[in-house]
């Protein structure tokens, strides 16, 4: 092999080189039927007109006007690979899960990693928030944390969702990104503020896949043997903590990267909802939202069956439910077992130890507004203690050279929010407007080359 080409360039050549490749010994329709002539279409005369007898045609061309479903609304490009987990720590005190049940455990899993705003061809280098989503596939189920490489995020509340990625991404009419929409988003919402000052400083550029933190991103809870709740968060890579300081659980290694990206990775679906005894959501309002967002847009996405897909479907444990038909319902549709429940022939009653731990709600229903949180701490403490003078300036350098296309009255409003962070934050950016120019794309800055690659193996 050619020594600077690299393995992904001549994936096709090591295909051929490789014994074990599975190759087509014979040309034929998706139904199986041998081909005579696959470079020449059946036609009345060497001119045409075609005939709709030519079934190897039919059958190549319906199928190719089908072929792409639709990419995924937020995170549509990425990577992914697979690999598995070990426990090198025990938590059983805190945790009854089966993927946590021993040191030295291993789980196999998938993990895809991504950016959040672009399409499906968009950059892999761009200025944006990674997406870092982790499947385990445990013996009771999967567990799917699906988190990103920041443990902060731009909003508290899942019902802005929907307006926030639409400020992020394309303008409906012009079909450009578009810097009033970006900045007009964030200035009105001040919770923004942290993430966005994490994007603009040097974690908004990570050093590809292998060089980036990742967390759960919400506060989950974990439940023991005896049903005793306590919050968790899950991190990894291990960062010191004043407050809470991290214990360490584990390690994920990946070891293999997919067969086939369309089959292994654009289909596979992560859903935070997915949560195998031991794990259950915190009332956190982001989560909650997202328990419903994720596998709402599967169904869309990949149908009704998706957890029937080989790289979904929880295939440590059998899937026994009365959930039945459905488009490209893949196996035997659980044969000849009742689809109804209660019933007198099948599967116990109930199964005590897996029921939910219960919690007390009682403050009123209603719609609270968490825009007027503290939005301003956490943000002065990572311009003033995380970051150092050089990346301060650096960060004022980023944000206002984006901050620039968006209309003056948006910057006077987001500058305004800065000063209520600190006044060096504001002062900093404000000087810098008065002298920068936009850059081009304003949030999607294209600053490092080079596609990134995967990570070995990171701590957990
Ligand atoms: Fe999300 C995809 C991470 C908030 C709704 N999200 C998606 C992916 C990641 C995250 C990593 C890609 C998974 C993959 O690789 O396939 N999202 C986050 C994090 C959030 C967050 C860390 C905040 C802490 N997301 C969030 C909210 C909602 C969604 C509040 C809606 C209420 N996210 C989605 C989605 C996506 C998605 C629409 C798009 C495609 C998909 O799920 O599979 O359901």
């Amino acid at each position: 092999m050619d020594e600077d080409r690299g393995k992904a360039t001549d994936q096709m050549k090591l295909w051929k080189e490789n014994r074990r490749a599975q190759r087509p010994d014979n040309l034929t329709t998706g139904a199986g039927h041998p081909i005579g002539d696959k470079l020449n279409i059946i036609t009345a005369g060497p001119r045409g007109p075609l005939l709709v007898q030519d079934t190897p045609f039919i059958d190549e061309m319906a199928h190719f006007d089908r072929e792409r479903i639709p990419e995924r609304v937020v995170h549509a490009k990425g990577g992914g690979a697979f690999g598995y987990f070990e426990v090198t720590h025990d938590i059983s005190r805190y945790c009854k899960a089966k993927v946590f049940e021993h040191v030295g455990k291993t789980t196999p899993i998938a993990i895809r990693f991504s950016t959040v705003a672009g399409e499906s061809g968009s950059a892999d280098t761009v200025r944006d928030p990674r997406g870092f989503a982790v499947k385990f596939y445990t013996d009771e189920g999967n567990w799917d944390l699906t988190g990103n490489n920041t443990p902060i995020f731009f909003i508290r509340d899942a019902m802005l969702f929907p307006s926030f990625v639409h400020s992020q991404k394309r303008n409906p009419q012009t079909h450009l990104k578009d810097p009033d929409m970006v900045w007009d988003f964030w200035s009105l919402r001040p919770e923004c503020m942290h993430q966005v000052s994490f994007l603009f400083s040097d974690r908004g550029l990570p050093d590809g896949f292998r060089h980036m933190n990742g967390y759960g991103s919400h506060t989950f809870k974990l439940v023991n043997a005896e049903h005793q709740p306590v919050y968790c968060k899950f991190h990894y890579k291990v960062w010191s903590h004043k407050e809470y300081p991290l214990i360490p659980v584990g390690r994920l290694v990946l070891n293999r990267n997919p067969a086939n990206y369309f089959a292994e990775i654009e289909q596979l679906a992560f859903d935070p909802s997915n949560m195998p005894p031991g794990i259950e959501p915190s009332p956190d309002k982001m989560l909650q939202g997202r328990l419903f967002s994720y596998p709402d847009t599967h169904r869309h996405r990949l149908g009704a069956n998706y957890l029937q897909l080989p790289v979904n479907c929880p295939f440590r444990t059998r899937v026994s439910n009365y959930q039945r038909d459905g488009p490209m319902c893949m196996f035997n549709n659980q044969a000849g077992a009742p689809n109804y429940f209660p019933n007198s022939f099948s599967a116990p009653e109930t199964q005590r130890q897996h029921v939910e731990t219960r919690f007390k709600v009682s403050p009123d229903v209603g719609r609270y507004n968490s825009a007027d949180d503290d939005n301003v701490t956490q943000v002065r403490t990572f311009f003033t203690e995380v970051l150092n003078e050089e990346e301060r300036q650096r960060l004022c350098q980023n944000m206002a050279g984006a901050l620039k296309g968006a209309q003056v009255f948006i910057q006077k409003r987001w500058v305004q929010n800065l000063m209520a962070v600190h006044a060096d934050y504001g002062n900093g950016v404000q000087t810098l407007l008065n002298n920068t120019e936009p850059t081009k794309d304003t949030v999607r800055v294209y600053t490092r080359g080079g596609a990134s690659t995967i990570a070995a193996s990171s701590k957990m």
